[in-house]
């Protein structure tokens, strides 16, 4: 019997967690090929964040092989684990799969002299060749795709072919071995989420992108059948979450069945609750219809635009299509009017982008009147090409290890780390810390709504940028304006420590913030004086008194900790602001009321508990992105 152990801690915390897709995929390909199945005993693999030890002390029987799939969010603990296990079972043939795993680094086996065998790309073949070598004479040689070392010396196989993933008959999921780890993870009531990939490939090749650069190529897909069922188990299981690990979903008109069939299975089973694909890259013909479906079954956060940069310059140096600029306002202009949120991904410190480039990105995309807005530093990835010295050099890219931000290390576990960009040849690393400044105060003001419907009328009545505002709070006093100044002083705290996400003590409870999140903190404990102190800012930088109406209903918009679910809250005003907001009519002096009356708040549509801030924190921007919801989603608008 061989005994087969694997890792693939993946990217969450306690109480929200992926399935161990990769093991799924490798195990469900050797099943189905390999002589003797009964021979093989597949231990259920680690994939929840522990400590080494208590991974470790789980190990009840001998491992023959351990597989470890490395991701940038688990490389330091596999390293470990690796090391320890190889410690304590010398004969354990040590596999490294996965993203992070360089292919061009030659001192591997001299850095990590416990591991035995690197496989490079995609996993099954190279992983089933391994097992069927082991059970013989463990002749490494004959495996496609993988690196080990002979008496010191490396040798490198040739690569493999792509499999085809067309004559795969069931995915994993529906599996045996799936079930007991679904049941599992139901009794502990935790929110579970799955991957699933309909195809693998992008015809793309993002510098700075490692599934890009490694795997660019024709798309290789499932057959629909196989997708379908997959997500129906899922469904009927009750997973949370499906995300979809597709480059580009909406490409295929196919799309378009997936997306209703989720649909169906939502209305029928509850789940799952979201759907939540990456969207291709130029917006294609399927996409509107893929959104649309989505949108209308509460499957999505929004549909996403990502651009990484508009610079064309940058585009060039990445060598990356994007959607148009008219494109996407085209798109952005749609979702408004079908009521889609749209979000927008940017990448900080690309290269030939430039302080001034970046700032005009983020201009362009808040007059797009974007809903979500995440930035990203510029990740150096081992397998993608920009890692190369000769980009590092082209590029002058300057590097820090920076903590991951990653809820793990909360449970004292082992920190990861990833190398990012914080200098390059057109971006000093002093204006790297005032762009990712302003990044925060768009994601706060804007994104997160606490200054958005302001921000929104400074634009279209007096021809003031968004950015042109914001900049504005970077010179104030902070004896007469204490409450933005604090928040702005936290935002350069946090550009220069890089540390982003952290852990904060609320109400005694140790809680886990984002930069938007601290700062909703801190206004929602100073509500009524921060939208007093803006209206002086506004006063006294550029000469406009704002109505107390319009101040008023930009407060009312989001939710307070003090919100009662079961009484909802009503509100008049003066003028007509939802007309002139939502369907960009001119400001018309006519009474309206408006009702709010949500339930559920959050990505995880939870309640909160009434006044208690820490519940509030958690619930509403938490662990989360603040996506769509610290505003009020539910809202009824009358006319007197
Ligand atoms: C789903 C996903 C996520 C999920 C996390 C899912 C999880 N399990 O925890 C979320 C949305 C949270 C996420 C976040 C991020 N992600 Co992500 N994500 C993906 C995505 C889309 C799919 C991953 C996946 O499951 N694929 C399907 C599996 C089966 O494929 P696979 O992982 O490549 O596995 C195959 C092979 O690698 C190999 N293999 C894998 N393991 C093993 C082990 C052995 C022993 C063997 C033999 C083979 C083997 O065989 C498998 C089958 O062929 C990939 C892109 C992609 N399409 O792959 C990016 C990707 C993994 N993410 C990436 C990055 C950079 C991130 C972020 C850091 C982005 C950011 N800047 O914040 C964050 C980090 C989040 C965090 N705080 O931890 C990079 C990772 C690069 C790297 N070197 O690890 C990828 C590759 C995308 C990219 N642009 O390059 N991500
Ligand atoms: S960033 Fe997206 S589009 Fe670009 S290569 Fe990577 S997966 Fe493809």
């Amino acid at each position: 019997m061989i005994n087969i152990f694997f890792s693939e801690v993946t990217s969450a915390n306690r109480y929200d967690v992926f399935l161990p897709y990769a093991w799924g995929l490798l195990r469900n390909y050797c099943d189905d090929r390999i002589e003797n199945p009964e021979q093989l005993n597949w231990v259920t693999p680690f994939f929840r964040p522990e400590s080494i030890g208590s991974a470790l002390n789980r190990i009840s029987i001998e491992p023959h092989i351990f597989g470890f799939s490395c991701y940038i969010w688990n490389w330091r603990f596999q390293v470990e684990l690796a090391r320890k296990v190889k410690n304590k079972f010398p004969k354990c043939l040590i596999v490294f799969g996965g993203p992070q795993v360089p292919k061009n680094d030659l001192d591997f086996f001299t850095k990590y002299p416990f591991v035995d065998l690197l496989v490079h790309g995609e996993g099954e073949k190279s992983f089933f060749d391994i097992i069927k070598s082991y059970k013989s004479d463990k002749d490494w040689s004959q495996v496609l795709g993988i690196s080990f070392q002979v008496d010191g010396r490396r040798v490198d196989t040739e690569p493999k072919q792509r499999i085809d993933l067309s004559v795969i008959e069931k995915g994993p999921y529906q599996k045996e071995y799936f079930k007991e780890i679904i049941s599992r993870l139901k009794d502990e009531k935790v929110f579970w989420n799955a991957i699933l990939e309909s195809n693998r490939g992008c015809p793309y090749g993002c510098l700075f992108c490692d599934w890009g650069s490694a795997t660019k190529s024709k798309i290789n897909s499932y057959r629909t059948e196989v997708i379908l069922r997959e997500v129906e188990y899922l469904a009927i299981q009750n997973v949370n979450v499906i995300g979809v690990s597709d480059a580009n979903f909406g490409l295929f008109e196919r799309d378009i069945e997936i997306a209703k069939h989720v649909t169906a299975l939502k209305s029928q089973y509850n789940a799952p609750k979201y759907f939540m694909p990456q969207m291709s890259k130029g917006w294609g013909a399927h996409n509107e219809a893929v959104a649309q479906i989505l949108n209308d079954s509460d499957l999505t956060i929004g549909i996403t635009l990502s651009l990484q940069s508009w610079n064309e310059k940058t585009l060039a140096a990445i060598k990356r299509k994007n959607v148009s600029q008219d494109q996407y306002s085209t798109v952005a202009k749609m979702a408004k009017l079908k009521n889609i949120p749209i979000y927008t991904e940017l990448i900080l410190g690309l290269p030939e982008e430039s302080y001034s480039s970046y700032l005009s990105n983020l201009n362009k995309i808040l007059l797009n009147q974007v809903d979500e807005l995440r930035v990203y530093p510029l990740t150096m990835l081992p397998n993608a090409d920009l890692s190369d010295k000769s980009c590092r050099e082209k590029y002058k890219l300057k590097t820090q290890m920076i903590p991951f931000n990653n809820v793990i290390s909360e449970q004292e576990l082992i920190e990861e780390m990833m190398e990012v960009v914080i200098e390059n040849s057109t971006f000093s690393e002093a204006e790297m810390q005032m762009a990712w400044v302003f990044t925060f105060m768009a994601q706060s003001f804007f994104t997160a709504h606490w200054l958005r419907y302001i921000s929104i009328y400074l634009n279209r009545e007096h021809s003031i940028s968004y950015l042109d505002f914001y900049g504005v709070f970077l010179k104030l006093n902070d004896h007469q304006f204490p409450i933005v100044t604090k928040i702005i002083e936290l935002f350069f705290k946090l550009s220069r420590s890089f540390k982003v996400w952290d852990f904060y003590k609320v109400d005694g409870k140790s809680i886990y913030l984002s930069p938007v999140g601290l700062a909703s903190l801190h206004i929602e404990e100073n509500r009524e004086f921060f939208y007093l102190e803006i209206k002086k800012i506004v006063e006294l930088q550029f000469g406009i008194e704002l109505l107390d109406d319009l101040l008023l209903f930009q407060n009312h918009c989001l939710v307070s900790s003090g919100f009662d679910v079961n009484a909802g809250v009503s509100y008049s005003y003066e003028y007509d602001w939802v007309a002139y907001f939502e369907k960009t009519e001119k400001l018309k002096k006519e009474r309206i009321s408006i009702s709010y009356s949500d339930q559920y708040f959050g990505i995880n549509k939870l309640k909160f508990a009434r006044n208690n801030r820490h519940d509030w924190l958690k619930k509403i921007v938490g662990l989360n992105y603040s996506y769509l919801s610290l505003h009020h989603q539910k809202k009824f608008r009358v006319i007197f």
